[in-house]
């Protein structure tokens, strides 16, 4: 494939702060990217590139626009590439930090995505199909979608310490079903937070889902099995939790909803639940380098998937180590948590070749870019976390899901639990 021309520019994410797009031109056309931001972020992400200062308040993107329209753009227009991992191998070289940090992994990972949908026309496939075609999977599958209906932590402005309390209907049959019983649990959940506590507590966070005041992390998961009881999908729609403890974890203690836990006392809370309530995966339940705690977690907890985000941030020596230890059982797989495409679905494979489940994620600051969408059907890893079924960057996601099961037909499988 020749390069033709690539073009970065400034645009704004679902949180109003700028973020970098980046077109890239061949013959075929011109083909776009737009990369996310998170906000509870790993200490062992790539580097997102920010240009501090009075602009934006420090969260312009300027220096890494220029980057894509100087420093990459030399490199790699009116050059031939024949794949992925050949495009994403030059520009690792061509930053040569191992956390991203001179290019930016936001500039890097725009051109990596919007390269990835290049190559993918190229060779007249759909994304999904190019993306299934370079990670060497033959099982196209479509997602059980973890709905975040209930925010909390630094994605909203209530009281609640947990960032995340999602619902996975997993017994659904298509992904259709599943999100339309989805959008039915969230609109009667806003109905009984709004009779139970009050229509002004129906505000929503960061990623779409309700922010009620509450009174500890129990309520939210009650409130939430009374509207799928409400909707008529009681034992049809599973609990999920991400935690991300290491936002409230200080010297070896971890403080939410007012109380000092011990890792110890913290892992019998989760267990509990896990007796209590139909909750099927945890994510981030301690914090990111506190490996024995996740540790005992994982000799406790059976039968629980539980998810590395923070812990892991989608690099393949963090994952290793996580395997080594067993300290998890699950990969959260965010694509700009590394920086590019072809390490993303190293990645997974990895994970995959350890019998582990993935989950692909957005990120609490989206935009209107679906390659997540793709990614996760392309790879066949069977979940995904985009959000509540509401807010436009968010069910963007899902509806290109309801397009692409639509346009797989009868060959479409959906990931559901018997
Ligand atoms: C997470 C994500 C997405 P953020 O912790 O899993 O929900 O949040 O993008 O803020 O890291
Ligand atoms: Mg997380």
């Amino acid at each position: 494939m020749l390069i033709l021309g690539v073009k970065g520019r400034e645009v704004l994410d679902s949180r109003g702060n700028p973020t970098v797009e980046c077109d890239v031109r061949t013959d075929k056309g011109i083909f776009s990217a737009i990369v996310p931001s998170g906000a509870s972020t790993g200490i062992h992400e790539a580097l997102e590139l920010r240009d501090g200062g009075k602009r934006f308040l420090g969260m312009g993107v300027l220096k890494a626009v220029k980057n894509i329209n100087e420093t990459i753009s030399k490199r790699i227009t009116k050059k031939m590439f024949t794949e992925q991992m050949e495009l994403d191998e030059t520009l690792i070289r061509l930053d040569g930090t191992p956390n991203k940090k001179k290019l930016g992994a936001n500039a890097i990972l725009a051109v990596s995505m919007a390269c990835c949908r290049a190559f993918a026309a190229e060779k007249n496939q759909k994304l999904y199909e190019h993306i299934a075609e370079i990670s060497g999977n033959n099982k196209l599958l479509l997602p059980i979608p973890a709905f975040n209906i209930i925010n909390g932590g630094k994605h909203a402005q209530n009281n609640l310490d947990i960032q995340e309390f999602m619902i996975l209907p997993a017994k659904a049959k298509t992904f259709e079903e599943a999100y339309q019983m989805g959008s039915e649990v969230y609109h009667c959940l806003k109905k009984l937070i709004a009779d139970k506590k009050g229509k002004e507590q129906t505000n929503v966070g960061d990623e779409g889902g309700f922010a009620p005041k509450v009174s500890g992390m129990e309520e939210p998961i009650q409130l939430i099995l009374d509207a799928i009881k409400e909707a008529g999908y009681k034992n049809k729609i599973f609990i999920g939790m991400d935690c991300a403890a290491s936002e409230f974890y200080k010297n070896g203690r971890y403080y939410l909803d007012g109380i000092e836990y011990s890792a110890g006392d913290l892992a019998e809370k989760y267990y509990e639940l896990s007796q209590k309530y139909p909750i099927v995966t945890i994510e981030d339940p301690f914090a990111q380098e506190d490996w024995q705690s996740w540790q005992k977690l994982m000799e406790k907890m059976k039968g629980v998937q539980i998810v590395g985000d923070d812990l892991l941030c989608t690099n393949t020596k963090r994952i290793e180590k996580a395997i080594v230890l067993n300290a998890c059982n699950a990969l959260l797989l965010k694509v700009n948590q590394i920086g590019t495409v072809t390490e993303a679905i190293q990645a997974a494979q990895l994970a995959m070749k350890n019998k582990w489940n993935i989950m692909v994620s957005h990120r609490s600051g989206e935009t209107e870019d679906t390659f997540i969408a793709d990614l996760v059907v392309g790879l066949g890893c069977g979940q995904i976390k985009s959000g509540a079924p509401c807010r436009g960057e968010r069910t963007a996601k899902y509806n290109r899901l309801l397009r692409i099961e639509e346009e797989l037909g009868k060959k479409a499988k959906f990931n559901s639990l018997k």
